[in-house]
């Protein structure tokens, strides 16, 4: 019997805890202060104290986890996404305490960590890269070398982080003008952000999709690439919404891409779970973007469309198993899934953070529905972490049925006490370009700059009417109820009037 510390908390550790009660295996919860009550650490078999609030006094300290393991008697570590997940030092330290680590080995972790390296392999195994330099800018070089580096290249380019990933320690850099300011300042972010200044350069694609291919890979040398996801729809970098498959996706495409995805793998004797990013231009065109050693937040897109589960195949790769997937079966999605992150974000805010107590929670639930939830009502939502409390997952026979059950589900979650994104995806469900599939990775930023800050939840002067009736209303039949509520319902009592407003107030929208 295997039993599995998971080493990361909120949504992603309720994710894992299900898939192992699942089969039968015990589970070991680690928390921070401000984590003693929440989700993750009520539904594991155990749960240990790691530290402070704070992530580098807790959730990335491999010293307190490892300990954690020590004491639980745990024989797996299952790392999540974030925090320690491709942190190459944190695997090493599992293996050297006799720890099973569900992922990749270290080396493929450090070796994918450094972009320029896996472009390298990528383009060891026949994968198209964009144009950009072999290696790292040495710093010693000067700028008139570098230009003419960049003249090769052409403009516009960008200045990636080696160490990079994601956005951070990126430039765009239109002319020989900008290009040395450009790399001053992406070394600067880099090293704050990954104490590496190295950077390089690429061409900048105009206004590609974001293509992405799930694979695992078992420990007999077996790679399988799944149907490709489409995550486009970004926020300065953080996807908000992915999908699966994607609309500019062709069978035939989806192959040649599924291979690339798998080479890729192959040639770095990749096991475990890992993604391949791709720019898709708009003639067809594939480039090998980066590779994510980790089970990703999308993931569950993937599930809906394959019927496998991704978190089963990490646990049953790491004990060793062969992988029993048709390959055929991994690339022909059946029918279409939408996921969308809810965040702890007031959007009408810029998306500020909200932070606080959930004093009401009601997921959506129903057909073609799966919540991924992280969070539970009397919880606090902490300051310290990424703010994601649950992704919400639409399936559909096809894509329209898919963004309309997303739309379905979405007025049906209701969370009080804080603000979320979700109105924000109510509006975004109603966006044309959106609902006809036609977007890129510029989209979502050009989207909301354009609406300049007008709010996602106003309500029309009929509506606030409609809502002060709603009121005045709920007001009249508490008092002729007593202390009961309106509703009747237990539990819902003191806040009976904003649970019923807010509800009213999904309802209205339209
Ligand atoms: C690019 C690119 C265009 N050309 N690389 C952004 C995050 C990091 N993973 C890579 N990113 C990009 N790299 C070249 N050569 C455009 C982006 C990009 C982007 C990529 C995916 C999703 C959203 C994006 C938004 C802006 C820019």
């Amino acid at each position: 019997m295997m039993k599995i510390l998971i080493a990361n908390r909120g949504e992603i550790a309720v994710r894992i805890i299900r898939a192992c009660r699942e089969m039968g295996l015990p589970t070991v919860a680690v928390f921070s202060d401000c984590d003693r009550g929440a989700r993750h650490v009520r539904e594991a078999d155990q749960a240990f104290h790691i530290g402070p609030s704070e992530a580098v006094k807790s959730y990335l300290r491999i010293d307190a986890i490892i300990d954690a393991a020590r004491r639980a008697g745990a024989d797996a570590v299952h790392p999540g996404y974030g925090f320690l997940a491709e942190n190459a030092a944190f695997a090493r330290a599992c293996a050297d305490a006799g720890l099973t680590f569900i992922g990749p080995s270290a080396d493929a972790i450090a070796l994918m960590g450094s972009k320029t390296a896996a472009r390298a392999a990528a383009i060891r195994a026949g994968v198209p890269v964009v144009p950009g330099t072999e290696h790292a800018l040495a710093e010693i070089v000067s700028d008139g070398e570098i230009a003419k580096t960049a003249e090769a290249i052409g403009y516009p380019l960008l200045v990636k982080a080696v160490a990079g990933g994601g956005g951070k320690g990126m430039r765009t850099v239109h002319d020989r003008a900008a290009l040395s300011g450009a790399i001053r300042a992406a070394r600067s972010e880099a090293g704050s952000a990954f104490g590496d200044t190295a950077v390089y350069l690429e061409r900048r694609l105009a206004c590609p999709r974001h293509i992405e291919i799930q694979l695992l890979g078992d420990q007999h040398g077996t790679v399988v690439p799944f149907v490709e996801r489409e995550c486009s729809i970004q926020r300065r970098h953080q996807k908000v919404v992915e999908e699966s498959p994607s609309i500019a996706v062709s069978p035939e495409l989806r192959r040649r891409i599924a291979d690339a995805a798998a080479a890729v793998a192959r040639a770095v004797g990749y096991s475990n779970a890992g993604t391949i990013e791709f720019l898709l231009d708009e003639r067809g065109a594939f480039y090998f973007l980066e590779m994510n050693t980790r089970l990703q937040v999308e993931h569950p897109v993937t599930e809906m469309v394959t019927s496998q589960d991704l978190v089963h195949w990490q646990i049953r790769i790491a004990r060793g198993e062969r992988l029993g997937i048709d390959p055929e079966r991994a690339l022909t999605p059946h029918g279409h899934a939408i996921e969308c992150r809810i965040y702890a974000e007031d959007p009408d805010q810029g998306f500020l953070p909200s932070p606080g107590l959930i004093r009401g929670l009601r997921p959506a639930a129903g057909p073609g529905v799966r919540d991924d939830g992280g969070v539970t009502v009397g919880y606090t939502v902490p300051v310290f972490y990424d703010s994601m409390i649950a992704k919400l997952i639409a399936w559909g026979a096809n894509r329209d049925e898919a963004v309309h059950r997303m739309s379905r589900a979405l007025r049906e979650y209701e969370v009080l006490g804080i603000r979320t994104t979700i109105p924000f995806f109510l509006w975004l469900m109603r966006q044309r370009e959106y609902i006809e599939g036609r977007y890129d990775t510029t989209y979502l930023d050009r989207l909301l700059a354009e609406r300049n800050g007008r709010s996602f939840s106003e309500l029309t002067e009929e509506d606030e009417e409609l809502a002060t009736i709603a009121v005045g209303l709920d007001t009249y039949l508490r008092l002729s109820a007593g202390t009961q509520g309106a509703s009747g319902k237990p539990g819902f009592n003191g806040p009976a009037a904003s649970w019923k407003l807010a509800g009213r107030r999904e309802a209205l929208r339209g």
